[in-house]
C-alpha cells in the first residue's frame, strides 16, 4: 500500500518558486514516492496540475489529471519534460495557479506542443499535446524554470496578485 502525504503548497512571493529545477538522473522508487505525494497534494488542493517546486522540491517533475467532474481519474506523470516543437498559433486561456490562489487571468500560449518526457515507470514518451493538456503542461513547465503565469501580466496586475495572496494568507492565519 502506498503511503502518501499531502504537502504544503508554496505561494507567492516565496523565493523558492523562482528557483530553476534540475533534471532527475533516474526514475526510482524515491521519484515515484515524490510523484505520489504530489498527486495527493494536487487532488486535495484541488488542482489539475502541480510542479515539484510548488512543494519545495527543485526537480523536473510534474503531475497532472485533466479528468472532469464525474470522469474516472486519469493521473499523468512527467519527469524531465521537454518541448520539442510548438505551433505558431497562439490560444488564450483563463489560467489559475495553486501558488497564486484566487487569481485568474488570460494567457496566450502555443495551441499545440510536441512533448518528450519520462513517465511513472521511466519509459520515454513522445506525443503532441493540445487543448487544456497543452495549456497545463506549458504552465507547469514554466514552474520548472521559475516562471509563474503572473510573470506574463503587467507589473501592476502582478503586484496586485501578490498582494491579494499575501492578504489571503494573513486572513488564514488569523482564523
Ligand atoms: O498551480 C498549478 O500549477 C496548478 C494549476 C494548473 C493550471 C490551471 C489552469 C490553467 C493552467 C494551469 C491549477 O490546477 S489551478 C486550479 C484549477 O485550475 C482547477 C481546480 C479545480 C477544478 C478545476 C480546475
Ligand atoms: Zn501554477
Amino acid at each position: 500500500m502506498k503511503a502518501m502525504t499531502i504537502r504544503p503548497i508554496l505561494t507567492v512571493p516565496n523565493p523558492i518558486l523562482k528557483q530553476v529545477s534540475k533534471p532527475v538522473e533516474k526514475v526510482t522508487d524515491e521519484t515515484r514516492a515524490l510523484m505520489d505525494d504530489m498527486l495527493e497534494t494536487m487532488y486535495a488542493a484541488p488542482g489539475i496540475g502541480l510542479a515539484a517546486i510548488q512543494i519545495g522540491v527543485p526537480l523536473n517533475v510534474i503531475v497532472m489529471d485533466l479528468a472532469k467532474g464525474d470522469e474516472k481519474s486519469n493521473p499523468q506523470y512527467f519527469v524531465n519534460p521537454e518541448i520539442l516543437e510548438d505551433v505558431e498559433e497562439l490560444k488564450p486561456y483563463e489560467e489559475g495557479c495553486l501558488s497564486v490562489p484566487d487569481v485568474f487571468d488570460e494567457i496566450e500560449r502555443p495551441e499545440r506542443v510536441k512533448l518528450r518526457y519520462l513517465d511513472y515507470n521511466g519509459k520515454e514518451v513522445t506525443e503532441w499535446a493540445e487543448g487544456l493538456y497543452a495549456v497545463c503542461i506549458q504552465h507547469e513547465m514554466d514552474h520548472l524554470k521559475g516562471v509563474l503565469f503572473i510573470d506574463y501580466l503587467s507589473r501592476l496586475k502582478r503586484t496586485r496578485a501578490v498582494k491579494k495572496v499575501q492578504k489571503g494568507e494573513k486572513l488564514k492565519v488569523a482564523m
